[in-house]
């Protein structure tokens, strides 16, 4: 028997506009989905987690992932009420244990979830990408707000890059870009205002890698006996960007970073969620290698192409195509499943909002209809391939 992946899409609940029936009709069989009603740092009632469950069940799918249980600030910072913040997750994963939901995806990014600078990026083909433009990150930081000291963490000629932008720019980009960095994409629990993200940056004070590393290492020291105890697997998110932004430390970016985690705790519990368009964005990030060496503890799996240049931009391609080597990574991903013996839950990234969607609203950027069932048609299509040519 061959063990392929288990194909699944992301489903932001009730109100999301692409349906259930819309993601069975793509070829799912799986559902990832998230509470996003509740409160971060509040416990998920069975109640409340049946309910959604209920839902995917009624529309012949199945509950394959939480993404994501949100790791409150209170946690990552190690201040504040994080003790019963810490004893609340830990009751989620038993709740949705009870429920029959066995990996939780989460993140540990101070403050910000993925960040984009632009939503709509128009391809040449007339279709539209995310996309993170550097130098609107950097004058947004320096000029917009403002951030005492931010001038160190850049470069001279980044800096420029940045003054040309924002003397240059139209009001509505600064609009765009401040929007895009503020209000939190899907998938992040909240948005800030300009003052209200400078108070949070500062709450951040003093915590460096090593000391956000290490709050890391400590929730996971609470929770894992929790999540081995209800065989429950952790699966981590990369950091998107898979580098410091506003100064913030990033601690799972890298391939030391996956080596780090496991060796502070070797849990098998202790896992990842392995998404190539976040560890696509370094060139130092070897995705198939990486596949083969934390193998084991990928309980998740995202896949998504992302094309970058030297400046650190980079924008949402096709999912075969940018500088991701997907066939590689799948056939990886394919090897490990047959030594585990498994299939790993994987869902398409992001896609472009093409064809029909492009009239409609954005509600959920990177995640419309179209561009999701041709990624995931390709993913499939390659996967397929791997087989019938006896690679796997
Ligand atoms: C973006 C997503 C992220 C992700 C969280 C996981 O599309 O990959 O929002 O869900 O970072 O905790």
């Amino acid at each position: 028997m061959i063990y392929k992946m288990e194909q699944t899409m992301r489903w932001y609940g009730p109100k999301d506009p692409v349906s259930l029936s819309d993601i069975r009709q793509a070829g799912a069989t799986g559902i990832v989905s998230a509470l996003h009603h509740i409160p971060n740092g509040a416990v998920w009632s069975r109640e409340e987690i049946k309910k959604r469950k209920d839902m995917i069940e009624a529309a012949g799918l199945s509950w394959s992932v939480v993404e994501s249980v949100p790791v409150h600030e209170n946690i990552k910072t190690r201040s504040g009420r994080y003790l019963e913040y810490i004893e609340n997750y830990k009751q989620t994963i038993v709740n949705l244990a009870a429920e029959g939901i066995h990996i939780i995806c989460y993140n540990f990014m101070p403050i910000l979830d993925w960040t984009r600078t632009e939503l709509a990026w128009a391809l040449p083909n007339g279709a539209k990408a995310l996309r993170f433009e550097k130098k609107e990150v950097v004058a947004f930081d320096l000029f917009i707000l403002q951030r005492p000291g931010a001038e160190k963490d850049y470069k001279e000629d980044e800096i420029q890059r940045a003054k040309n932008f924002f003397e240059n720019a139209a009001a509505e980009d600064i609009k765009r870009v401040q929007d895009n960095i503020l209000k939190g994409l899907p998938g992040s629990e909240e948005g800030y205002t300009l003052e209200e993200f400078q108070q949070a940056l500062d709450t951040y004070k003093g915590i460096g890698h090593q000391e956000l590393a290490n709050h890391l290492k400590l929730f996971l020291n609470e929770i894992l006996p929790i999540a081995e105890k209800y065989a429950v697997k952790m699966a981590i998110h990369p950091d998107d960007p898979p580098f410091d932004i506003f100064g913030l430390p990033r601690v799972v970016s890298t391939a030391s970073d996956m080596q780090r985690m496991i060796a502070d705790n070797s849990s098998p519990n202790n896992g990842f969620t392995f998404c190539t368009g976040s560890y696509g964005v370094r060139a130092d990030n070897d995705l198939p290698a990486m596949v083969k060496a934390f193998g084991d503890h990928i309980h998740f799996i995202h896949l998504r192409a992302t094309t970058r240049d030297a400046e650190g931009n980079f924008y949402e391609d096709n999912h075969l195509e940018g500088d991701v080597p997907m066939e590689a990574v799948i056939h990886q991903i394919l090897k490990v499943q047959q030594s585990r013996g498994l299939s790993i839950p994987m869902r398409p990234d992001h896609g472009h909002q093409m064809l029909d969607d492009i009239p409609k609203p954005i509600i959920n950027p990177g995640y419309t209809a179209i561009g999701r069932l041709k990624g995931l048609a390709e993913i499939r299509g390659v996967e397929a391939g791997l087989i019938y040519a006896g690679l796997v």
